[in-house]
Protein backbone atom coordinates (compact mmCIF):
# COMPACT_ATOMS: atom_id res chain seq x y z
CA UNK A 1 0.00 0.00 0.00
CA UNK A 2 1.40 3.50 -1.07
CA UNK A 3 2.25 5.64 1.98
CA UNK A 4 -0.12 8.27 0.67
CA UNK A 5 -3.11 5.78 1.04
CA UNK A 6 -2.23 4.80 4.35
CA UNK A 7 -1.79 8.42 5.37
CA UNK A 8 -5.05 9.15 3.84
CA UNK A 9 -6.69 6.06 5.40
CA UNK A 10 -5.41 7.54 9.02
CA UNK A 11 -6.64 10.86 8.56
CA UNK A 12 -10.13 9.02 7.76
CA UNK A 13 -9.82 7.15 10.92
CA UNK A 14 -8.89 10.06 13.12
CA UNK A 15 -11.45 12.41 11.49
CA UNK A 16 -14.41 9.57 11.92
CA UNK A 17 -13.02 8.72 15.52
CA UNK A 18 -12.83 12.46 16.68
CA UNK A 19 -16.51 13.17 14.94
CA UNK A 20 -17.90 9.75 16.59
CA UNK A 21 -16.75 10.95 19.84
CA UNK A 22 -17.81 14.64 19.43
CA UNK A 23 -21.37 12.84 18.60
CA UNK A 24 -21.16 10.48 21.08
CA UNK A 25 -20.06 13.25 23.71
CA UNK A 26 -23.23 15.66 22.48
CA UNK A 27 -25.52 12.92 22.82
CA UNK A 28 -24.50 12.49 26.67
CA UNK A 29 -24.50 15.97 27.14
CA UNK A 30 -28.03 16.26 25.51
CA UNK A 31 -28.92 13.35 28.19
CA UNK A 32 -27.44 14.32 31.41
CA UNK A 33 -28.99 17.60 30.55
CA UNK A 34 -32.56 16.02 30.24
CA UNK A 35 -31.91 13.56 33.95
CA UNK A 36 -30.70 16.93 35.24
CA UNK A 37 -34.04 18.79 34.57
CA UNK A 38 -36.15 15.74 35.64
CA UNK A 39 -34.05 15.38 38.58
CA UNK A 40 -34.41 19.47 39.67
CA UNK A 41 -38.14 18.78 38.88
CA UNK A 42 -38.54 15.73 41.09
CA UNK A 43 -36.50 17.63 44.05
CA UNK A 44 -38.39 20.62 44.17
CA UNK A 45 -41.72 19.67 42.81
CA UNK A 46 -44.44 18.23 45.12
CA UNK A 47 -43.81 14.36 45.67
CA UNK A 48 -45.95 11.38 47.22
CA UNK A 49 -43.91 9.14 49.23
CA UNK A 50 -45.32 5.81 51.24
CA UNK A 51 -45.03 4.53 54.65
CA UNK A 52 -45.65 2.05 56.54
CA UNK A 53 -45.46 1.82 60.72
CA UNK A 54 -47.49 1.70 63.74
CA UNK A 55 -49.12 4.53 65.42
CA UNK A 56 -47.74 5.36 68.48
CA UNK A 57 -50.25 9.05 69.42
CA UNK A 58 -52.99 10.59 68.09
CA UNK A 59 -52.79 14.38 68.84
CA UNK A 60 -55.60 16.26 66.73
CA UNK A 61 -54.93 18.82 69.16
CA UNK A 62 -51.54 19.48 67.92
CA UNK A 63 -52.44 18.40 64.29
CA UNK A 64 -49.66 15.56 64.79
CA UNK A 65 -49.88 11.89 64.17
CA UNK A 66 -46.80 9.88 65.82
CA UNK A 67 -45.49 6.74 64.15
CA UNK A 68 -42.94 4.63 64.31
CA UNK A 69 -42.31 4.19 61.05
CA UNK A 70 -39.87 1.63 58.27
CA UNK A 71 -37.90 3.29 56.07
CA UNK A 72 -39.67 5.47 53.38
CA UNK A 73 -37.82 5.15 49.92
CA UNK A 74 -36.64 7.54 48.46
CA UNK A 75 -36.79 10.18 51.90
CA UNK A 76 -36.22 8.66 55.57
CA UNK A 77 -34.56 5.70 57.77
CA UNK A 78 -36.43 4.26 59.69
CA UNK A 79 -37.56 6.02 63.13
CA UNK A 80 -40.48 7.56 65.43
CA UNK A 81 -41.98 10.75 64.35
CA UNK A 82 -44.77 13.46 64.54
CA UNK A 83 -46.62 13.74 60.99
CA UNK A 84 -48.98 16.68 60.38
CA UNK A 85 -52.11 15.63 58.23
CA UNK A 86 -54.25 17.54 55.67
CA UNK A 87 -57.41 16.37 56.87
CA UNK A 88 -58.92 16.03 60.35
CA UNK A 89 -60.41 12.64 58.89
CA UNK A 90 -56.74 11.33 59.06
CA UNK A 91 -57.10 11.45 62.94
CA UNK A 92 -60.01 10.02 63.35
CA UNK A 93 -58.99 6.89 61.30
CA UNK A 94 -56.24 5.60 63.04
CA UNK A 95 -55.51 5.26 66.74
CA UNK A 96 -52.42 4.14 68.92
CA UNK A 97 -51.26 0.99 68.29
CA UNK A 98 -52.70 0.49 65.06
CA UNK A 99 -50.06 -0.53 61.82
CA UNK A 100 -51.05 1.59 59.32
CA UNK A 101 -49.84 2.34 55.41
CA UNK A 102 -49.66 5.86 54.62
CA UNK A 103 -49.17 8.47 52.05
CA UNK A 104 -47.10 11.82 52.49
CA UNK A 105 -47.39 14.71 49.65
CA UNK A 106 -45.86 17.99 49.55
CA UNK A 107 -42.33 19.03 49.06
CA UNK A 108 -39.80 17.99 51.26
CA UNK A 109 -39.11 18.90 53.91
CA UNK A 110 -43.06 20.50 53.94
CA UNK A 111 -45.11 16.93 53.40
CA UNK A 112 -48.14 15.98 55.76
CA UNK A 113 -50.31 12.50 55.48
CA UNK A 114 -52.86 12.70 52.53
CA UNK A 115 -53.82 9.59 53.11
CA UNK A 116 -53.79 6.23 55.84
CA UNK A 117 -54.99 2.67 55.81
CA UNK A 118 -54.97 0.30 58.38
CA UNK A 119 -53.31 -2.69 58.66
CA UNK A 120 -54.22 -4.23 61.36
CA UNK A 121 -53.03 -4.31 65.17
CA UNK A 122 -49.31 -4.24 66.58
CU1 LIG B 1 -39.27 9.99 59.81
Amino acid sequence: MAVWKVVVLIDLALALGIGGGYLWWGRQVARLDRELAEARTAATGPRDFHGEGVVRAVLPELGVVVITHDQIAGYMPAMTMGFRATSPKVYDAVETGDAVRFTLSGVPPNLAITAIEKLGRR
